[in-house]
């Protein structure tokens, strides 16, 4: 692969609406992404291999629970850190930012919210060093963008809960230590409950054969009556908008991940079309080039702006569920358009893994599915801005 040159656009100096302590995360992220995921990640996603020796650099970065209080291990940042965290990580792969997600907003987060204080103690602190890692099991076989039809369920069996069901496409189930599981219990009720590697009748297969996020490690949960202790019930919160809010959280890191993904698109294609000579000129002293870049950068920045007053919002606290749907629709599409640009500006150079870019068109087929499909997106602003339920 060649030597990450990555340098950010910022066309509308976004930038001075950011923080010192913004530039301090983002820049230490960015050289860290540079130093240790750009040399290798090439060579692990050719291989469908998780380069799990990034997990204590990520833990460092403070990728896993950069919003959660210091007082549990987390960096008690703000959301406009963890957005540009997000958007570094993806920046190298979606596969590694996928993993700080999980970490972070579906599993820690949760926890936080909505455990019992020894939870969190006993919990939160090693998530956040990475020396324990956890997945969220929401998505099933036979429900994926209606997750209130899970069968999945448990009994009060007095002293446990027995727990059976299967849960599907779940990142970092091979790897797990800890499951964040969404179960109904007898009255139909759904519930998150804390499920631990070595739990008899607990096992984690893993997905093979995917041309996406290759060098993240997605897999099933099973429970064939795995008796769970009372105390892993997260006790908080119950009903499908506990899982829903830590899904906000994730959309919202997804939505700044992919401009990273963007702007390493971009900047690929646009040092290719100054240096490739075609016809006796660069390519990008082409008008169909030129009409290219210029519409990556005008879309880069209009999801930078997005990103941006949506952070500001979550930081006050005002962010709606629907504005983030907008903004993770709008930004992965926007990724993924300007992916699939670069990757033909770069003619045959453009599939091999000498570029990224061939690898980051690829993993945003998962990026436009996961956490809610772009259809599913649409019709939660449709919902919104019309007040009728397109769903029922
Ligand atoms: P609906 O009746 O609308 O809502 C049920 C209850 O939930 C509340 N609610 C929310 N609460 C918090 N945050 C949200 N975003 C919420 N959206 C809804 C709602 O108010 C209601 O509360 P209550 O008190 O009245 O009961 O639910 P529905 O069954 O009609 O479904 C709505 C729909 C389709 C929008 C939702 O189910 C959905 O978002 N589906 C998509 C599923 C999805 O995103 N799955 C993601 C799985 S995890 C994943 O993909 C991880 S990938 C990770 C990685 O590698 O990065
Ligand atoms: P379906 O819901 O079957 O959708 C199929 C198609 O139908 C889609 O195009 C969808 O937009 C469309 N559709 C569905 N309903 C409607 C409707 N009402 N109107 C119009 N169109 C509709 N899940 C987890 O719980 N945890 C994880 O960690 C996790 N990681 C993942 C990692 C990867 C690599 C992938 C690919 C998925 C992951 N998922 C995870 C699952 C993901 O959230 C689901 O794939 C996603 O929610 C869509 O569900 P589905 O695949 O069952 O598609």
């Amino acid at each position: 692969m060649k030597p990450d040159l990555f340098s950010a656009p910022d066309y509308y100096q976004i930038d001075d609406l950011l923080t010192e302590e913004h530039l301090l995360v983002r820049g230490a992220t960015r050289d860290w992404v540079k130093r240790e995921i750009s040399p290798i990640i090439e060579n692990y996603a050719q291989e469908a291999r998780f380069p799990e020796h990034l997990l204590p650099g990520l833990a460092e970065v403070g990728a896993f629970g950069p919003y959660i209080p210091e007082e549990y291990g987390g960096a008690g940042l703000d959301y406009i850190s963890y957005g540009l965290l997000m958007q570094e990580i993806e920046r190298g792969d979606s596969g590694i930012r996928s993993t700080a997600s999980v970490q972070s907003s579906l599993v820690m987060f949760p926890i936080w919210k909505y455990g019992s204080e020894a939870q969190k103690q006993k919990y939160l602190p090693q998530l956040a060093t990475g020396k324990m890692m956890g997945c969220f099991g929401l998505t099933e076989p036979d429900h994926g963008s209606n997750p209130s039809g899970m069968t999945t369920n448990f009994s009060d069996q007095g002293d446990h809960f027995l727990l059976n069901g299967a849960k599907l496409w779940i990142s970092n189930a091979p790897f797990a230590d800890i499951a964040v599981v969404w179960a109904k219990d007898e009255n139909k009720r759904i519930h998150g409950l804390i499920v631990e590697r070595g739990m008899e009748g607990f096992s984690t297969p893993e997905t093979h054969n995917k041309w996406s996020l290759r060098a993240s490690a997605t897999g099933e949960l099973i429970f064939d009556n795995v008796k769970v202790p009372k105390e892993n019930l997260l006790p908080g919160r119950s009903g499908l908008g506990a899982p829903l809010s830590c899904l906000d959280s994730a959309r919202y890191g997804i939505a700044w991940g992919a401009i990273g993904v963007a702007m390493d698109c971009y900047d690929t294609a646009l040092r290719y079309a100054k240096e490739r000579v075609q016809f006796d000129k660069p390519i990008g002293q082409t008008q169909l080039q030129q009409k290219k870049l210029a519409e990556m950068i005008t879309e880069i920045t209009k999801a930078q702006l997005l990103a941006w007053r949506l952070g500001t919002l979550k930081n006050e606290g005002k962010a709606t569920s629907a504005q983030i749907s907008m903004a993770k629709r709008n930004n992965v599409a926007m990724a993924a358009a300007i992916a699939r640009e670069a990757r033909q500006m770069l003619g045959g150079m453009g599939i091999t893994g000498e570029y990224s870019i061939m690898r980051h068109m690829m993993n945003l087929e998962s990026v436009i599915t996961y956490e809610g499909t772009h259809d599913i997106h649409l019709l939660i602003t449709g919902l919104d801005i019309t007040g009728l339920n397109a769903f029922k």
